[in-house]
């Protein structure tokens, strides 16, 4: 999918996926048990344009490879297929693609991959032993956490193509816990992805 978790609302630190590279990571006193709170967010990917373009510009630059070859992209009401330059900055395209209207961009406008997702689930999984996903509670807001269940799915609900959504994950090491590096805890996000119409 096209969307992914990220660990501040300005969406520059993206929670890698498949790889420690940037994990939402805490350290934790596992002697006495401890738990931290996090607020995390999802969002399309998405970059924003580095220069102006006009209603027939085919080529332009973005200020993040984002995208690949064949997907379509929303900037402004038109949406647009990269033909070609995915996964670098400068990307050629098929302008007002689906029916969509060329239309003049200014340098800095947002860039977005075109899709809306319905019925997002954020699920806590374990993928190595025996599970301690019941370590994690997520809900809405921070407030929610003392009432949610451990271990238990979040329903986000739906999400437009440019909508960031927002949920909080406390994560709670029982005392008693042994010094390790854990890897094994992980957030799963499901839901329907459709092209923007
Ligand atoms: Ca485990």
């Amino acid at each position: 999918m096209a969307i992914h978790l990220f660990k501040d609302a300005e969406l520059t630190q993206q929670v890698s996926e498949g790889t420690m590279t940037s994990p939402d990571s805490d350290t934790y006193n596992g002697t006495d048990g401890e738990s931290k709170d996090r607020e995390l967010f999802l969002a399309n990917e998405q970059t924003t344009l580095a220069s102006a373009i006009n209603d027939t510009t085919t080529t332009l630059q973005i200020v993040d490879a984002r995208f690949t070859d064949g997907e379509a992209i929303v900037i402004g009401s038109e949406q647009m297929l990269v033909v070609s330059g995915g996964g670098t900055t400068q990307l050629t395209f098929e302008r007002g693609y689906a029916g969509t209207t060329s239309g003049n961009h200014s340098s800095g406008t947002k860039v977005y991959s075109a899709y809306n997702y319905t019925g997002l689930l954020i699920q806590p999984i374990d993928n190595a032993g025996p599970s301690e996903a019941t370590w994690v509670k997520l809900a809405a807001n921070q407030a929610g956490l003392d009432s949610a269940v451990a271990g238990e799915s979040l329903n986000l609900g739906d999400k437009a193509h440019n909508a960031t959504l927002s949920f909080w994950r406390r994560v709670t090491v029982p005392a008693g816990t042994p010094v390790q590096n854990k890897t094994d805890i992980k957030l799963r996000v499901t839901g329907t992805e459709s092209p923007v119409i």
